[in-house]
């Protein structure tokens, strides 16, 4: 039986990387920060009491900015493989708090490679660094591969770099196993409630059910290249197994600008959108909708505000999986319209049972309203 240590466990990837892990044998432990409040919901049916026999889930309190607390539990753990997916992963959010960006993204991943080398696990130990095509950042080179250089537009995506580089450098200069998997966006039901694809989904579900007036964007021509999480933790494990550490582009090689995920996820609900106008002016109109949907045509749905620009911008990204298809055999089993409807109906279900408590007369989400 392998023994797997994830960080970043808690989040999107970390929950769908547990499932697979698990459903293929392995004894999963994972790192999770101490929150005031629960901060589980994404593992909690993973879940296993500490006092049961044959424990195969296990969570240690930790931080990636605490080297001793990661070389203790990697002490402890003696994983054979470690995913370091544990990262502040917000764009925006990395502008207003670049230090603890830089510290957490960037030296967390060399905390991670030195505990390893320093406790001797260099032999036995292959580690997994979450990369990401934010690396491109202003390369119109497209579609971008392993080969593509890198111009990193944020704070994340600058300690992100400083991440890819130092796993190459242990690599190279400990022999040890430590690959970069460069992920392009991927989402899911679970996705982080203030990247778009969510706050769209959700906000498209609130609206279908006559729980929100509108839709408050930012940049609607950005580009991003969109696949499912679950393939994309999949592709994690394979570059894990493979005969010689490598780097590698998980991409689907389609590239979808905002304003059409806006469109598409208005069409599982039954709306038709029109764009009309230009930059901060432009708008998202109804041009029809189905009968029973509380929007109505002409009914102005999405509007753009300005407080979600960035100040340096990611225009475009497409990726090129050809390696990935190549040398992992990885094929996604998600496409763009299907990961759409999935999400889209998975917030239709979440809202549709808040607003059934609520019309019941129960309180939901803050207790203390
Ligand atoms: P999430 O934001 O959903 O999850 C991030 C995880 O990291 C959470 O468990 C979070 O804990 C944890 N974390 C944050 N700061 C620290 C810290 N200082 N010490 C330990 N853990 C910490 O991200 P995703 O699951 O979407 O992404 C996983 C990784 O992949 C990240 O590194 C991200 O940057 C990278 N990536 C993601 C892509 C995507 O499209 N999703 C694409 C390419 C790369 P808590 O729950 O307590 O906040
Ligand atoms: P990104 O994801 O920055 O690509 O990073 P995000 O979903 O936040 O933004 C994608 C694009 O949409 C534009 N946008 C908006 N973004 C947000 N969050 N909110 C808005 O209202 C909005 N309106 C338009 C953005 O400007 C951007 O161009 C994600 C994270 O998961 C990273 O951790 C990961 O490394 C990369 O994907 C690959």
């Amino acid at each position: 039986m392998k023994t797997a240590l994830i960080t970043g466990i808690t989040g999107q990837d970390g929950a769908y990387l547990s499932d697979l892990l698990l459903s293929k044998n392995y004894q999963v432990h994972g790192i999770k920060r101490r929150s005031s409040l629960f901060n589980t919901n994404r593992i909690d049916h993973l879940y296993q009491d500490p006092h049961e026999k044959n424990i195969h889930f296990k969570l240690h309190y930790g931080d990636l900015t605490d080297s001793t607390n990661l070389i203790r539990i990697i002490q402890e753990v003696q994983p054979d493989e470690i995913y370091n997916l544990g990262a502040m992963s917000h764009v925006q959010v990395s502008f207003e708090a670049p230090e603890y960006t830089a510290d957490a993204d960037g030296i967390g991943t060399l905390r991670i490679l030195e505990a390893v080398r320093l406790l001797g696990l260099t032999k036995k130990t292959k580690i997994y660094q979450a990369s990401t095509s934010e690396l491109y950042g202003l390369v119109q080179d497209v579609p971008q591969s392993e080969k593509t250089p890198f111009y990193p537009r944020s704070p994340y995506a600058v300690a992100k770099m400083y991440a890819y580089w130092i796993t190459v450098n242990y690599r190279e200069a400990y022999n040890m196993f430590a690959c970069n998997g460069i992920l392009f966006n991927h989402e899911s039901p679970l996705r982080g409630e203030t990247f778009v694809t969510r706050k769209i989904t959700r906000g498209v579900a609130k609206m279908s059910l006559g729980m929100q007036d509108k839709l408050y964007m930012g940049n609607l021509d950005a580009k991003r290249d969109w696949g499912h999480a679950k393939d994309y933790v999949e592709a994690m494990w394979l570059i894990l197994q493979q005969d010689t550490p490598e780097d590698y582009v998980i991409a689907t090689g389609i590239t979808t600008a905002v304003r059409d995920f806006i469109r598409m996820a208005f069409q599982e609900v039954g709306v038709e959108l029109e764009f009309n106008g230009e930059g901060v002016n432009e708008k998202g109109i109804v041009k029809s909708a189905v009968s029973s949907s509380p929007l109505k045509p002409g009914q102005e749905v999405v509007a753009v505000d300005p407080r979600y620009f960035r100040p340096t911008e990611v225009d475009l990204l497409i990726g090129n999986p050809t390696k990935a298809q190549t040398k992992l055999n990885w094929k996604p089993k998600y496409d763009l319209p299907a990961l759409v409807k999935e999400m889209v109906a998975a917030d239709v279900e979440l809202f549709q049972r808040e607003k059934l408590l609520k019309e019941a007369g129960f309180k939901v989400l803050n207790q203390f309203e």
